[in-house]
Formats: structure tokens, C-alpha cells, sequence
């Protein structure tokens, strides 16, 4: 029997096939889920060719039983590859750092709102090998592009080049900024988590960079606040604007557990997935692609909205800070378009810590019903959905097992994710499978998976210790 950390039900892709062992992802990692302007043509076409060999077997869904092993057997294949490739092309051995990507199980849209997200980590991962070097270069390489990097450390562009490892730039610049001293370092990336799928393969980048890029330093700052250089390298040097969820959930999540984090002050409690719970996540295969800037759009809407409660509050700083009553005062003032996102936000802060209260009195039907609403005001008010995704969304209705779901991350394309009771999740993806290629004429790739830990340090046999 295979045993994987996440399973594609009935999908299978090429690496997978090549190395004959199923079932993880499509090796990409470079897309920004929000600026897709900053890739260059090529590493495009190249990540475009390799999705293309993803191809969809109907009869074939794997099974395992979850435990904690798959993920280790999973990481130890990656590891060992990632070590020889690293060796084969430096020399030398290196030491692996591994960062997450994340579902969103609610609270969409709310971080840059000063508000509250639920998200977790998944098995999908970026792995990033470094070893030191005697001069002060940054060599950068991947596994999945053609193209490398290379300059001196104290000579970084200052302006984005507009290919993949703009991501590992802005942190070693946002790491300096904070008086980081960074040696001379080579560095090569292997990355699983799905391009454009909305699970954060962006944020799993800068992360493992970041561990790879403090190796040798003297310094080691405390996981929020690698979560706020990573995110800061996003907004100042890639230009997206986006809040902290997806860094933070891939520093500092925990194993079987998701993060209810309070994005104002950073104040965060784990909230255990009860146990027979599976997340079954549901790639709809249109890439979410934001390119036409309508993620900063929605910021800056929410922007509007801010400026219009203060005038009536001067403690409104952020959607966060506006009550129920102060929204409904002054709705009938308000543009409708800025009505309706600020409803959303204001709404869904409420309902994320509605589902945490309900997750950790295992009172699932309530969890169902918030996730369900979550992507109403989504889809409606927030108007971030897309007709394949609100089609996921109702292929899951009445499934075998099915607790509730939502579609997940920044929208226009990507995921959803439901929650599924595990001894139900396989049928459920194949029957959710099948509702969505007859819905949309296209083959979707399920993944089944749980709440993983966040970034860590690995060697070739185990975990060897937490960075920070
Ligand atoms: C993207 C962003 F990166 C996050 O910060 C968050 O805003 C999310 O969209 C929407 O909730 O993943």
C-alpha cells in the first residue's frame, strides 16, 4: 500500500509518476498568489508546461491511514533527492529547511483588516538546502526552473527583477534591515505546494528562505517576527500587498491543530482539529490569478471604508474596529460596493471566532453552517469567488462525510476546503471528483490531508531542531 502525507485522490502528476510514488503536486513554488506580473515569461512557460503533464486517472483513488509517519517517509524522499541534487551541484552537503504551505479553514480577507483568520498548514511544502560559502555571494537555484541567481550580498538589487527569487531577495533584505549580518551562502529550492492554487506556495518560499538565509547567523529572531520579514519582503520588494496569515500559519503552526490569530496583535491560540477530521482540499484548477491588481483593489476599498467610520469615531483604525451597530448607523450612506466589503469583513471576524468557540466544543454542525455563510459573504459581498469555485462549493452538498466548506485564500480561482470525516474522505473526493467534471468539463485534483507543523530545520534522517 502508498502511503503519502497528502493524497491526490484520483489524480496523479508527472513527478509523481517518474518517481513512482504517486501522489504529492506538480513540483512549482514560484507564483505570487497576488502579482503574477512579477514572473518572467520563461519561468511561466516553464511552470505552464509542467502543469499541462498533470493528467487525471478516474478509476484510481489512493488510500492510507493518517498518522504522523507518512509526513516523515514523505520528507525523508524529498530530503534525500534534495541533498544529492545539492551535492551534485555545490559540493557539499547542505543543511534543509522546510516551510508549509496553508489552508484557510475561515476568515478571508480579514488580515489586512486588523481582524482574525483560522488557518492551518498542509504536507505541501518548499524545502530550501543552503551551505555557507567562503565569499559573500547569493547563489540562488531551483529544481523546477531553469534559470539561477547569482550576486553579491552587498550588492542586492533594490528593485525587483521579476522572476521567482524576488521572494528570496526581499527577505534578505527586509533580514538586514533588522541588522541581520548574512554570510555568503548557496542556496537551491524544491518546491511542491500547486502554483496558483491559493495555498500559499509564495509564503512557504519566503520562509524556508529565511531559515536558510539566518543559518549562519548569530542572531535568530522569534517566529512572528520572521512571519512579519517575509511578509514585509512581499509587500515592499514583490509589491503585494498582503497581510500576515499565510507567513504566519507557515512559522508557527502546529501539527493537528489550526491558528486562530488575532492579525492586530499577533496574539494567536491553537485550536485542535478534532480527531476523525479530515481537510479535504478541492483544486478547481483555475488558477487564481490576481494580476489585474484586484487584491489591492479590495484593500484599498476596505481603505475607503476606514477613512468613512472615522469621520463618525476617531478609534476606527481598521475595519476591525467597527461594530455591528456603527455598520448599520450609517449603511444607507455608504456606496453600496463599500457596503458590502465592509459587511463582509466586519461579519466574518465575527464568525472566525464563532468557529473557534464551535471547533473546540467539537459543535461541527455549527462549524458547517459558519464555513457555509463564510463563503456567501464571499462570494456576494466580497465578490472574490468564481463560478468554478461556487460549483466546488455545492459539489460537496449532501457528499458522505461532509461537515461544511468554503473556497479558501485570496479567490478568483484555487481551492475549497471541506471539512470530511475521515472514514468518509475517500469517497467523498471521488464523488466531489466526478460532480465537478460534470459540472465544469474540467479535472480537478483533491487532496486529502490534515494540519501539519510549521518550518523546521531537517537532515537526512530526522528533524533536527527548531531555528527560532
Ligand atoms: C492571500 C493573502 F496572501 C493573505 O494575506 C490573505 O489576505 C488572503 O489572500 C485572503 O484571506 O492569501
Amino acid at each position: 500500500m502508498l502511503r503519502y502525507p497528502i493524497r491526490c485522490a484520483g489524480v496523479e502528476t508527472e513527478s509523481a509518476r517518474i518517481r513512482q510514488h504517486g501522489l504529492t503536486c506538480a513540483g512549482l513554488h514560484c507564483e505570487s498568489s497576488i502579482d503574477r506580473e512579477c514572473y518572467s515569461a520563461k519561468n511561466l512557460a516553464h511552470s505552464e508546461a509542467a502543469l499541462r503533464k498533470i493528467h487525471f486517472r478516474k478509476s484510481e483513488i489512493l488510500r492510507d491511514n493518517n498518522n504522523d509517519s507518512l509526513s516523515n517517509d514523505h520528507r525523508q524522499m524529498n530530503i534525500s533527492h534534495l541533498s544529492g541534487q545539492f551535492e551534485k551541484l555545490f559540493g557539499t552537503r547542505p543543511q534543509i529547511y522546510r516551510a508549509p504551505g496553508r489552508v484557510n479553514l475561515i476568515g478571508e480577507h480579514t488580515d489586512y483588516n486588523d481582524g482574525f483568520v483560522m488557518p492551518a498548514a498542509i504536507a505541501f511544502s518548499t524545502y530550501v538546502a543552503v551551505a555557507p560559502r567562503r565569499d559573500r555571494q547569493l547563489a540562488i537555484h531551483s529544481e523546477q526552473f531553469p534559470d539561477s541567481f547569482e550576486c553579491e550580498l552587498d550588492n542586492l538589487p533594490q528593485r525587483r527583477t521579476g522572476s521567482w527569487w524576488d521572494y528570496i531577495l526581499g527577505v534578505a533584505l527586509e533580514l538586514r534591515r533588522r541588522g541581520l549580518h548574512l554570510s555568503g551562502a548557496n542556496l537551491l529550492v524544491h518546491g511542491e505546494v500547486p502554483i496558483g492554487a491559493g495555498l500559499s506556495s509564495s509564503a512557504a518560499l519566503e520562509v524556508a528562505s529565511a531559515f536558510a538565509l539566518m543559518n549562519r547567523t548569530e542572531t535568530s529572531l522569534p517566529r512572528p517576527e520572521i512571519a512579519n520579514v517575509c511578509r514585509q519582503a512581499e509587500n515592499n520588494f514583490v509589491g503585494a500587498r498582503v497581510g500576515i496569515m499565510d507567513q504566519f500559519v507557515s512559522c508557527l503552526a502546529r501539527g493537528g491543530h489550526a491558528i486562530l490569530l488575532d492579525c492586530r496583535t499577533l496574539e494567536y491560540q491553537f485550536v485542535p482539529v478534532p480527531a476523525g477530521i479530515q481537510f479535504v482540499v478541492c483544486n478547481t484548477m483555475v488558477k487564481h490569478d490576481l494580476a489585474s491588481g484586484t487584491y489591492n483593489t479590495r484593500r484599498a476599498e476596505c481603505e475607503e471604508a476606514v477613512r468613512y467610520f472615522a469621520q463618525w469615531d476617531p478609534a476606527v483604525h481598521a475595519l476591525r474596529d467597527v461594530s455591528v451597530d456603527l455598520l448599520n448607523q450609517h449603511a444607507a450612506d455608504l456606496p453600496p460596493i463599500i457596503l458590502k466589503r465592509a459587511r463582509h469583513v466586519i461579519f466574518e471576524n465575527q464568525r472566525t471566532r464563532d468557529a473557534a468557540r464551535a471547533f473546540a466544543q467539537g459543535d461541527m454542525l455549527t462549524v458547517g453552517q459558519l464555513l457555509h455563510a463564510s463563503h456567501c459573504s464571499l462570494r456576494d459581498l466580497y465578490e472574490v469567488s468564481c463560478r468554478e469555485l461556487d460549483l466546488m462549493v455545492e459539489a460537496a452538498e449532501g457528499l458522505p462525510g461532509f461537515i461544511g466548506g468554503r473556497m479558501t485564500g485570496g479567490g478568483f480561482g484555487g481551492c475549497t476546503v471541506n471539512l470530511v470525516r475521515q472514514e468518509d474522505a475517500d469517497e467523498f473526493a471521488a464523488q466531489i471528483a466526478q460532480r465537478y467534471r460534470a459540472g465544469s468539463g474540467i479535472d480537478p485534483q483533491i487532496y486529502i490531508c490534515s494540519a501539519e507543523d510549521g518550518a523546521q530545520a531537517l537532515t537526512t534522517t530526522s528533524p533536527v531542531r527548531n531555528p527560532a
